[in-house]
C-alpha cells in the first residue's frame, strides 16, 4: 500500500526513517513516499500543512494522518476533502514534555528563580529565596490529554489544582468546572491559569479582557495551547494596568513570532518558540501505525483515537 508523506515544515527524513520502522514493528506492508507534486496512488496521506494539490491529486485516499495533536491549522487551511477522515495525535510522548515545561515555568514563578542566574542578572543574595508558604492555586483550560498531564503533574508537587472543560470532568481531588456557564467561576479562583486549549470556534479569543478581569489580581497566565485562544492587545494591557503579574508563552497566533511583535520585549513576558512539546518521531510514528493497522482492519474511522469531529474542531 502506498503512503504519502507531506511534513510542511517538520524535517521529513526523520519522519521517514521512525515510520518505516514502526509500519515494519505493526507488520505493515507500506511503500512510504515523500509526496513530490505528483499523484502516487496513496491510500493514506500523514501530513503536517501539506499542499492542496496533494488533495486534488491524490483521489484514492482513505485518511489523512496529522503529525501533531492540533489539527486547527489543518482545518483552517480547508485543503481536506470534506469526506476524508482525520486522525490526529494524542499524547504520543507529548503530554509529559507539556507537563514538565509547566511545572518549569511553575517553579520559576513560585520559587522566583528568576532572581538567580550568571552575571549581570544574579542576585548574590543568600537570602532571597525564600521558601514557598503556601502553593498557589493552579487552574488548566482543557482537560484533554496536555491538560490532564499537567493537571496530574502539578498536583503531584503540591499545587491546589482545578480545571476547565468544555463538557463536564470529573477527576478525583481536583475541582471541575465545565461549559461557558462555568467559566467565571472557573476563573476567578488560580494564581496562575495555564491555557491548554486547543484552537476551535468555541476557544478563539477566550482569554480576553474581560476574562482576564475575572482571574484574582497578580494572577500569572501561562499558554501552551493555542495563540489565538489569547488575545494579544488585551494580554499587554492587563500586564501593563499591572491586572496580571506575567505571561509564558510558548504558542502565538502568527508562528514564527515576527521580530517587532511586542511580546519580545516586554518585561513581563517570557516568549518560547513553540517548543514546550516537540512531537517525538518514534511514539507518534507508532501511533499512525496502530491506526494504520486499525483502518486496514476494518475499524471504521470514528471509532480510533484521534478521530477528528470536524464540527468539533479536534
Ligand atoms: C501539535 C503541536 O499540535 O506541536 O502537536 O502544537
Amino acid at each position: 500500500m502506498k503512503i504519502a508523506l507531506a511534513a510542511g515544515t517538520m524535517s521529513p527524513r526523520g519522519w521517514l526513517d521512525a515510520l518505516a520502522s514502526a509500519f515494519v514493528a505493526a507488520d505493515l506492508d507500506v511503500d512510504l513516499q515523500p509526496w513530490s507534486g505528483h499523484s502516487i496512488g496513496a491510500r493514506y496521506a500523514i501530513v503536517w500543512l501539506p499542499p492542496a494539490e496533494l488533495f486534488s491529486a491524490e483521489t484514492e485516499l482513505r485518511a489523512v494522518f496529522n503529525l501533531g495533536a492540533g489539527v486547527d491549522a489543518l482545518l483552517a487551511r480547508g485543503v481536506v476533502p470534506a469526506e476524508l477522515p482525520i486522525i490526529r495525535l494524542v499524547d504520543a510522548g507529548m503530554a509529559v514534555e507539556i507537563a514538565e515545561y509547566v511545572c518549569f515555568a511553575l517553579a520559576r514563578i513560585t520559587r522566583g528563580l528568576d532572581l538567580f542566574g550568571p552575571p549581570p542578572h544574579g542576585s548574590r543574595d543568600w537570602n532571597a529565596a525564600r521558601p514557598r508558604d503556601e502553593a498557589p492555586r493552579v487552574g488548566v483550560l482543557g482537560l484533554g490529554a496536555m491538560g490532564m498531564a499537567i493537571v496530574e503533574a502539578a498536583a503531584r508537587f503540591g499545587y491546589p489544582v482545578a480545571g476547565w472543560s468544555r463538557n463536564p470532568r470529573r477527576i478525583a481531588g481536583v475541582e471541575t468546572f465545565a461549559g461557558v456557564a462555568q467559566l467565571d467561576a472557573f476563573l476567578a479562583r488560580p494564581q496562575i491559569l495555564v491555557d491548554a486549549l486547543p484552537l476551535t470556534a468555541q476557544t478563539q479569543n477566550l482569554l480576553d479582557r474581560r476574562a482576564f478581569a475575572q482571574l484574582p489580581r497578580g494572577a500569572h497566565v501561562i499558554n501552551v495551547g493555542r495563540g489565538g485562544t489569547l488575545v494579544d492587545e488585551d494580554l499587554l494591557a492587563a500586564l501593563d494596568e499591572g491586572r496580571l503579574a506575567s505571561a509564558t508563552l510558548d504558542v502565538f497566533r502568527v508562528e514564527p513570532l515576527p521580530p517587532e511583535h511586542p511580546f519580545w520585549s516586554h518585561p513581563k513576558i517570557t516568549v518560547t518558540p513553540h517548543i514546550a512539546a516537540p512531537t517525538p518521531y518514534g511514539p507518534a510514528a507508532e501511533q499512525i501505525a496502530a491506526g494504520l493497522k486499525l483502518l486496514e482492519q476494518g475499524v471504521p474511522p470514528p471509532d480510533l483515537p484521534g478521530y477528528v469531529d470536524r464540527s468539533e474542531g479536534y
